[in-house]
């Protein structure tokens, strides 16, 4: 029988990729999600895995809702995906930001400890945990014994996460990784995030759809590679005899200027026409740059990174202006549509007693 995967957050970017990557791989994958009055499955569709996922309702601030999606799932491993993932809100929402993002590794770890301690635990760590390190050593890629400076309610819950997941792992036993992802974004990825709100817009203007872009800090450089060459990643660390913590990353700085200057030159346009400098898009504090040094998940898990900056920002130019295009001639796509779970796929305890 294949191996069975727990995904908290399968409704967002990283989670759609790996249950796709999962499934091709023969897991049997199994998803959280959280009550919304709007559902969002749309990734899933676009993906063409919506029907063969199992969903769990699950809210990540709530300890037996968790435990529940283990005991249906009995899952080999378990991804901890599911966040507050956006930097700028966890500065509107510290506390929330706190709770979800930070207390609830430490939930889904007691629930592990509790009732499957043999399960393989992978906890979405990030590069904001490095913050201010990205100044002080003066642009040098960053690994995982660089210290942690965080810049951000965000960066701060999961830097929590970071530590409790490394905690279990030395105080319980429990294969306990993890990932130090850097920025990663795709066609999926969720229209707020700069690299997506930049290709949408492109797209829009090129049509005649929109006619500017509001943006922040123009100034800040991250480390962009592609989601799908991520998740491999995931999969990869609990792979492995011993569990152990990983950089993922291109290795490559650019800034946002860089992204909207490749962007709308992909589709004719002169950037500097439609972008306006909008105070609204600049955080209380913004870590000027991230880059990521992945040379020991290149000597250890045989992971590198194989779309690049330009590559990436084609893809995400291309598929933004094909979806306006086909929007235009009346086509109309998973996410223009609420699309609410279907009985046939989702699991509550309910089933079980
Ligand atoms: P994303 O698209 O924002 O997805 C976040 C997921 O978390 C969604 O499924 C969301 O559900 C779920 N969620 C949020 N609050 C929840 C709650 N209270 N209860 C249950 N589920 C909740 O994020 P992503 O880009 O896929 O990133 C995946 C993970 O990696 C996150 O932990 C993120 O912080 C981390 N990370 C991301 C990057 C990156 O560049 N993408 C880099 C490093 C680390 P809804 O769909 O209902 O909102
Ligand atoms: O910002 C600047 C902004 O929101 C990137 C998350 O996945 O990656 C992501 O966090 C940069 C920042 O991503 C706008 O100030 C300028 O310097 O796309 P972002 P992020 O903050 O790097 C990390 C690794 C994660 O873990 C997070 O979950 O772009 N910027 N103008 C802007 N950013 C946004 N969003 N919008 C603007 O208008």
């Amino acid at each position: 029988m294949g191996k069975r995967a727990l995904i908290t957050g399968i409704t967002g970017q990283d989670g759609a990729y790996l249950a796709k990557f999962l499934l091709d791989k023969g897991y049997e994958v199994y998803g959280t999600y959280r009550r919304l009055s709007t559902p969002n499955f749309w990734r899933l569709e676009y993906l063409g895995v919506y029907h063969k996922v199992y969903l769990i309702p699950a809210d990540l601030t709530d300890m037996s809702s968790i435990i529940e999606a283990l005991k249906i799932s009995e899952p080999d491993e378990v991804y901890h995906l599911a966040a507050q993932s956006f930097v700028e809100a966890s500065f509107e929402t510290p506390v929330a930001t706190g709770d979800v993002t930070g207390l609830s590794t430490t939930r889904i770890l007691e629930a592990i400890r509790l009732v499957y301690p043999e399960t393989k635990f992978y906890n979405a760590a990030t590069s904001e945990i490095f913050g201010k390190t990205g100044i002080l050593n003066g642009g040098r890629p960053l690994n995982e014994n660089d210290p942690f400076m965080p810049m951000s309610p965000y960066a701060t819950a999961k830097l929590y996460g970071f530590w409790i997941t490394r905690i279990y792992r030395e105080a319980y036993g429990i294969f306990a990784v993890n990932g130090i992802l850097f920025n990663h974004e795709s066609p999926l990825r969720g229209l707020e995030f700069v690299t997506r709100k930049i290709s949408n817009e492109v797209a829009k203007i090129y049509l005649g759809l929109s006619k500017e872009l509001r943006l922040g800090n123009l100034d800040a450089k991250r480390d962009w590679g592609y989601a799908p060459e991520y998740v491999e990643a995931m999969w990869l660390m609990l792979q492995q005899k011993e569990p152990d913590d990983y950089v993922i990353a291109t290795g490559e700085a650019h800034s946002v200027r860089e992204f909207v200057e490749k962007a709308f030159g992909l589709m004719g346009l002169d950037w500097q026409k439609y972008v306006k400098v909008d105070k609204r898009f600049f955080r209380p504090l913004d870590v000027p740059c991230l880059v990521g040094d992945y040379s020991k998940a290149k000597h250890k898990l045989g992971w590198e990174p194989r779309t690049k900056f330009d590559k990436l920002v084609e893809v995400m130019v291309n598929e933004d202006v094909s979806r306006w295009e086909r929007w235009l001639k009346g086509e109309r796509f998973p996410w223009d549509a609420p699309n609410y779970p279907s009985e046939s796929n989702v699991l509550t305890r309910a089933l079980r007693m």
